[in-house]
């Protein structure tokens, strides 16, 4: 399958984040795009290609235009205030607090953001868009014939909702490319995120639509990150009434009971009989990832894609998670690989 990827994605490097209760070095960062990359070319997955520019226009069928307003100018905003390193919130509106947006960048950055895990840098619009013109491009492909594509984005997106940012995610990638194929003669479209967390973002996006289902294996948020959504008895609401299927599992779940949930996930799939599928394609449920707990091996993303092909349906792999920079491209690319074989 082709692979879509951009240099651009170099263009936000945050310097740190807020884990353990001090600041530490980034976990996403570019040299995660670069290692899968060179693990695309080593395996010979198939041709590499640049995205195309979709314009502003699908990003707007998702996020909120105040949202995307603040996103590109957040930074000018930041730094005319004299500070020139990584924007960070510090404030959130919960419970009995008023959600009105302030005038001032500190204020705005909290409004639009869930947590602070999701500093704006000095390129992070440009690596935004390109990270989404990425999505975009792959979803064109498999529009246009392909059986596959894989978008190598990056930043990821599936903590991104319709107007904040959080879990180094600002634009939702996987919705933006579900949205532009129901615009585009689909009429319906699955997402299937197997990232090692909740794709909150993805979740409220399609919470009350029945024309996409939204399906994600994840870990229990009653110990995991993102904490306050991703429970099983969130199915969807209104039209959108069992469209929403997720699978929290504990601290410690290895393949068995992981793949259990996805062949379940893919019933569920097949009963819904998506156009197209769009996975958000996290690799942090590796045994050795960094920040997360789930105990998957290098060849068990080869049965996931194996399984995913199951279903034959036209199927967009979209880069999310993973963190374990060592392996990433072996485990991430073991999915692809997995498909197609
Ligand atoms: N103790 C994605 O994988 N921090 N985002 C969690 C863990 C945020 C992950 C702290 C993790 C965000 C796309
Ligand atoms: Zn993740």
């Amino acid at each position: 399958m082709k692979t879509v990827y951009s240099d651009d994605h170099r263009l936000h490097a945050a310097k740190v984040e807020l884990i353990d209760g001090t600041l530490k070095p980034a976990h996403e960062k570019p040299v995660r795009a670069d290692i899968i990359l060179s693990r695309v070319n080593e395996v010979g997955l198939g041709e590499v290609v640049e995205p195309e520019d979709f314009g502003i226009e699908p990003l707007g069928r998702i996020h909120d235009s105040r949202y995307l307003i603040f996103l590109e100018t957040a930074w000018a905003m930041w730094q005319k205030t004299g500070r020139d390193w990584d924007a960070l919130p510090l404030a959130w509106p919960v419970r009995g607090m008023r959600a009105i947006e302030p005038d001032e960048i500190d204020g705005k950055l909290s409004y639009f953001s869930f947590d602070a895990g999701a500093p704006i840098t000095s390129g992070t619009w440009p690596a935004v868009r390109a990270s989404a013109n990425v999505g975009l491009t792959a979803t064109r492909m498999v529009k246009d014939g392909e059986r596959a594509a894989f978008g190598l984005c990056r930043p990821p997106g599936h903590h991104a909702a319709v107007d904040y940012c959080g879990g180094y995610c600002f634009l939702n990638n996987a919705a933006i490319a579900a949205q532009w194929l129901r615009d585009h003669g689909c009429d319906r479209v699955s997402v299937l995120d197997i990232d090692y967390h909740h794709g909150n973002g993805t979740q409220s996006i399609f919470y009350e639509r029945a024309d996409v289902q939204f399906l994600s294996l994840h870990a229990d948020p009653r110990q995991e990150y993102p904490y306050f959504l991703g429970y099983s008895d969130e199915i969807g609401h209104g039209k959108g009434e069992g469209f929403n299927v997720n699978y929290p599992m504990e601290w410690g779940t290895g393949f068995e009971a992981w793949g259990q949930a996805l062949s379940d996930a893919c019933n569920e799939i097949s009963y819904f009989g998506p156009d197209v599928v769009v996975v958000s394609l996290g690799v942090d449920t590796f045994e050795k990832d960094p920040i997360s707990q789930f105990k998957l091996k290098s060849p068990d993303f080869l049965e996931i894609g194996r399984r995913i092909a199951s279903l034959k349906r036209p199927t967009v792999f979209l880069m999310e998670g993973g963190y374990a920079v060592e392996e990433i491209g072996v485990n991430a690319v073991n999915v692809l690989t997995g498909f197609e074989n």
